[in-house]
């Protein structure tokens, strides 16, 4: 029986596909809502073409790169955002004091448009002043060779900064002396990057766009591309129209998963028909991954041992160590911890069980549902020993597909923004160069926040990102921004790290993505690598925002020029063609012989990727599988009236960039002050669909608190609820993390849930 509920505000329940018209509607508001009209749609076409830009929104590959343009709603939201016509300008600037802006909201602040001069703080007037480059740098220089030593200075990376730009801005810092490199990476796919090496020998994924057309099984964990990675849904489109089985594994129903109709598919549009994509939807409870990873694998071993050619015994002698203890550890897990931590049943774990022992060629697709959790990295190894038990790693249709976040991220981690350098790399950066490069390892990003709390650490520098609305815990962050003595911000659009202002701030306003970038030897691309480790160039093409923009690389080289009077690198000419950068990048990083040449090539080039020959580059030289002894989240709360919080993105946002208020395939409009919860836990509780709510951080030592948010009863695993990033980060401790890869559990905040007083 459907329960009556009362009408809450602003919530509706959307019942249509994803995708269709209402995508093509929504792009048409945000090109209205953001662009001169005009130029709109031949922006739009530029994006993802032979010589047009890397679309800044996500880093699904593009098949069609050197063809027809793909339609994606987020991919124009996050062009229009950048190519909007709206202004920071400095007569705005006067008039707004920072202790007022501060008072905005991100999605308002974001809002006022792109930023068009290089700013200084002015503590006296409490505003930011346009300031001369020059006079930036030269300060920025000063206060840089102060420092007692350059480990007090962090280096902060947002996934969206360019290869070149990344590569510049870690010679930066290994020139001035520090490896502390925070970066998004660490809030992101780091237990991708930590735990991958170990069972496979790169941090990397396997699969490319055609192992897609090849596979018999898609396993879907932890991620909603219908959001995140919107071209991907025409992927998933496309497979389940061939009736290749797509299972999926998330506590919460995302209606992009569940029916999709693909804008480019001119009679689903005609007739407002759509595509089913899940086969099955399997709702597991957040944090149960790894139980119901192990419950797939222990179905396997039992089928095999039953039926025989179910695991892959010839891959596993040939090809990998460590099968017998990992079995082992299968065979001693009760079936009842398993189903009480994952909330599925065994029947539904041997479901997934059987289809994937009948898929020849199965590719696993993962996101932040895995990765952000204190198991993170465990989640991770788990995927890859469950496709190495079958051979699904290094043959056509099967691998592992971790979906990354910024549009570069992969390509920033690969061209050395690393806190933990390999010695070869520090070498050979000493070599080309002729400096001697530190060897201490560095700071990531909690750890260099904590360092800033701390107060050992005493200036940032930030290569795009809002590093502390991103991170955890503002209580901790905000304060801690504010006790340094020197922030420098290269960005395109105020935000909230910038206004939490140093002794001393600089915000120096650079190019996006779509904009020209023309330096002395003429018009510059940069490039990218997407997660299928394809690199390939882009290139802008509007007229900049302002005339007093400069490129990111430009800045950055700016920067060090001024910080190291004496530096051994010639940085004002790598800054004159970006082409002399990429040859550095080859002499420094293998996997990029001919850089120059192959990108030249639409399309360009793939990185090495061993796994895909079954070269396992281990330790060992063989593929590990891992023991993950438990289940658990964690140890400690365990107890019943306790539910996990993940955090989420609405379809309305870029992470910290709201790009309006509205999560139409949830149901959610105009308002971001809610929390998802099953109609099991409102009952448990007393609650009812729209009552105002109190959520309590249930970890050692912590008093986190999050008031009067308005409880709505959604589709979603018992014993998880859902909140908006990033409002609801005041709910997660800085500690927090999985200690392997040192990311914040933001998927799996132990919660309490009460009606608020007075309500
Ligand atoms: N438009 C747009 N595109 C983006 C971004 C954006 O904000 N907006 N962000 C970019 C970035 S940096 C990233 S990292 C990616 C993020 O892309 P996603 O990985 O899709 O990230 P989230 O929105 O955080 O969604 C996580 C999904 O995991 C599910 N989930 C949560 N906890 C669990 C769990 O314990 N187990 C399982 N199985 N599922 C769980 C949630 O229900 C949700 O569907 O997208 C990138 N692309
Ligand atoms: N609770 C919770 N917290 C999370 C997450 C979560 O799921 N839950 N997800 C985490 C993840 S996966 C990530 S990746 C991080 C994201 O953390 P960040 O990467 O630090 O954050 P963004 O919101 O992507 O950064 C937005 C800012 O980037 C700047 N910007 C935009 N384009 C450009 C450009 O072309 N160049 C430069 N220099 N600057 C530009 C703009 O000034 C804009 O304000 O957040 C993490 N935080
Ligand atoms: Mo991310």
């Amino acid at each position: 029986m459907i329960k009556k509920r009362r009408a809450v505000p602003g919530i509706h329940s959307y019942n249509a596909p994803a995708g269709g018209w209402g995508a093509l509607k929504a792009t048409a508001i945000a090109v209205r809502t953001q662009m001169d009209t005009v130029e709109a749609p031949i922006t739009l076409l530029r994006t993802n073409q032979p010589d047009g830009f890397d679309c800044p929104g996500c880093a699904w590959p593009d098949k069609e790169h050197h063809s027809t343009f793909q339609f994606c709603e987020n991919g124009a939201k996050a062009v229009t955002w950048e190519a909007t016509s709206k202004r920071v300008t400095p007569e705005f600037l006067a008039q707004n004091t920072v202790t007022s802006l501060l008072q905005k909201t991100d999605y308002e602040l974001e809002g006022y448009g792109r930023l068009t001069h290089p700013l200084a703080y002015d503590r006296d007037s409490d505003t930011l002043r346009p300031v001369e480059w020059d006079e930036a740098f030269e300060r920025i220089g000063e206060i840089l060779r102060g420092m007692q030593s350059p480990d007090q200075v962090e280096f902060y990376t947002s996934g969206r900064a360019s290869n070149e730009a990344a590569y510049l801005f870690q010679l930066f810092a290994r020139e001035y002396g520090t490896n502390n490199f925070p970066d998004c990476s660490n809030m992101c796919h780091e237990p991708t990057s930590v735990g991958l090496p170990q069972s496979i020998g790169i941090g990397k994924g396997t699969v490319s766009l055609e192992d897609f057309d090849h596979a018999e099984l898609i396993i879907s964990i932890g991620h909603n591309p219908g959001t995140n990675h919107p071209r991907m849904m025409g992927t998933l489109h496309e497979l389940a129209r061939r009736k290749v089985p797509i299972i999926v594994l998330n506590p919460l129903r995302e209606r992009a998963l569940e029916r999709f109709t693909d804008p480019q598919n001119v009679i689903e549009m005609a007739t407002y028909s759509a595509t089913h994509i899940a086969s099955s939807y399997f709702q597991v409870k957040s944090g149960g991954d790894a139980a119901a990873l192990k419950g797939i694998m222990k179905t396997l071993l039992v089928m095999d041992a039953e039926q025989g050619n179910v695991v892959d015994h010839d891959f596993i002698a040939a090809h990998t160590q460590g099968f017998e203890r990992l079995a082992a550890d299968l065979a001693a897990i009760p079936w009842e911890v398993i189903e009480k931590e994952c909330g599925l049943t065994q029947a539904e774990i041997e479901q997934v069980a059987i289809a994937y022992a009948k898929s020849k060629a199965t590719i696993i697709t993962y996101g932040m549902g895995i990765t952000q959790h204190n198991k993170g990295t465990a989640n991770v190894r788990l995927i890859a020993d469950l496709l190495l038990m079958c051979g699904n790693i290094g043959k056509p249709g099967a691998g592992i597909c971790p979906l990354r976040g910024h549009s570069n991220v992969q390509g920033n981690r690969t061209v050395g923004i690393t806190e933990k350098p390999s010695e070869n790399f520090l070498k050979k950066l000493e070599e080309v160069f002729g400096f001697t490069a530190p060897k201490k390892h560095g700071h990531d990003a909690v750890n260099a926040m904590r360092s800033m709390v701390q107060g050992t650490s005493k200036a940032l520098i930030c290569l795009g990102g809002n590093f502390a609305v991103a991170l955890p815990d503002p209580e901790q962050c905000f304060p801690a921004m504010q006790k340094l003595a020197l922030s420098v911000h290269l960005g395109t659009k105020l935000n909230r790290t910038h206004l939490l202002v140093a002794e001393e701030t600089f915000i120096l306003p650079c190019l996006g993505r779509t904009e020209l970038d023309i330096q002395a030897s003429g018009r510059q691309s940069i490039t990218v690598e997407d997660s299928m480790s394809m690199v390939h160039a882009s290139s802008g093409k509007l007229k900049p925002a302002s005339e007093f923009l400069r490129s990111e690389p430009a800045i950055v080289a700016g920067m060090a020029q001024a910080v190291m009077p004496d530096s051994k690198v010639p940085w004002l000419e790598l800054i004159a063609d970006y082409s002399i950068i990429r040859d550095l990048i080859e002499k420094t990083i293998p996997g990029f012989d001919n850089y120059n040449a192959r990108i030249a090539v639409p399309g360009g080039f793939r990185m090495p990727l061993p796994p895909t020959k079954r070269q396992w580059p281990t330790p060992t030289g063989k593929a590990m599988f891992s023991v993950f002894s438990g289940v658990h989240e964690d140890t400690q709360a365990q107890e019943d009236d306790i539910l996990r919080l993940m955090t989420l993105r609405s379809h309305d946002q870029y992470n910290t960039t709201i790009y309006a208020l509205d999560d139409r395939y949830r149901g959610v409009f105009g308002r971001r002050d809610i929390l998802f919860m099953s109609d099991t836990d409102l009952d448990a509780r007393g609650l009812e669909h729209g009552d105002q709510v109190d959520i309590e951080t249930v970890v050692a030592g912590s008093t986190l608190r999050l008031q009067n948010i308005t409880v709505i009863a959604y589709n979603i695993a018992p014993g998880s609820v859902g909140a908006y990033y990033p409002e609801a980060n005041v709910l997660v401790p800085l500690d927090y993390i999985d200690v392997e890869s040192g990311t914040p559990s933001y998927k799996s905040v132990p919660v309490r849930v009460t009606l608020s007083a007075g309500s």
